[in-house]
């Protein structure tokens, strides 16, 4: 049984990847808050199998344990809510113009600093544990990035030339997190969705959408309160999109 303080934060020196080890503890009965925090994963993950590239300090590698009262399937949403505070700490930080692009990058000028992996446990009583793991690139590596994703990858550091402190960083997206969270139980996810759609690299535009082994155009027209992209793939004809990969269209993109 967990029975530390609320809030507890553990800092490890490395493990095979945070998400991992705060579902363990989360699945122990872990609080509310209760956060992991690695200087170098082994395994970090990303969505759908992928690999998180997160071999050093240089980065902040973070989970965070929340117990939302919600239906389960509204478990993505906060991977968008998350998004929302990566984004405005990155700004606030750096002064750079971060974006997010569905569901839970965050870019800038179109390059990946940030990834974000909500994950949920569900028990007979509904959704028991959600547990938000956060990557953000801060500083620029001591080895370059693996040549499968240098070219889409960047860090803040090679971004705005200075660094970027761990915890200071850290510190502002729990902040935003607290904040946009307080306000999500208090007046619902409208507020949030509308930002999220302001700092939305793909609403509005026309997108390629890859799914079950088939590319579809459509335009994006805005996020729900479950996190889905919605479509319109021909004109009155909408869908939800609840996963997957989207990317704009290269006549969209000015390129
Ligand atoms: C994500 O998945 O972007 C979610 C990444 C979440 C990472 C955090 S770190 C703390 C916590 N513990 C974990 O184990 N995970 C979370 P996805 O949208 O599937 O993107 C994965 C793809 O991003 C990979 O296939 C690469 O192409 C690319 N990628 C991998 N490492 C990267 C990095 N450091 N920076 C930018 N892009 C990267």
């Amino acid at each position: 049984m967990w029975q530390e303080k609320p809030g507890k934060v553990i800092w490890l020196k490395e493990t095979d990847s945070t998400n991992a080890e705060l579902k363990r503890l989360a699945a122990a009965g872990a609080p509310e808050w209760a956060m992991v925090i690695a200087d170098r994963q082994t395994s970090g993950r990303g969505r759908l199998g992928r690999s998180w590239y997160s071999s050093g300090p240089w980065g902040l590698w973070v989970s965070i344990l929340l117990r939302p009262r919600m239906e389960p399937e509204r478990a993505p949403f906060f991977g968008i809510l998350a998004a929302v505070a990566v984004a405005d700490a990155i700004k606030m930080a750096t002064g750079l113009d971060a974006r997010i692009k569905w569901p839970n990058d965050v870019e800038v000028a179109g390059s990946k600093v940030s990834g974000i992996l909500p994950e949920s446990g569900i028990g007979p009583s509904g959704l028991e544990w959600l547990v938000i793991g956060i990557g953000i690139n801060l500083n620029e590596p001591s080895e370059p990035m693996p040549d499968e994703i240098k070219d889409r990858a960047t860090t803040l550091e090679a971004l705005c030339h200075k660094k970027t402190d761990r915890s200071v960083l850290l510190d502002m997206v729990l902040d935003g997190i607290r904040r946009l969270y307080n306000l999500y139980i208090e007046e619902g996810a409208e507020n949030i969705l509308e930002r999220a759609e302001d700092l939305s690299t793909v609403i509005g535009k026309k997108l390629n959408v890859i799914g079950q082994g088939e590319v579809i155009e459509a335009t994006a027209l805005g996020m729900d309160e479950y996190g889905a992209l919605l479509v319109e793939e021909a004109p009155g004809r909408t869908k939800r999109l609840l996963s997957g990969e989207v990317s704009v269209r290269r006549s969209e993109n000015g390129r």
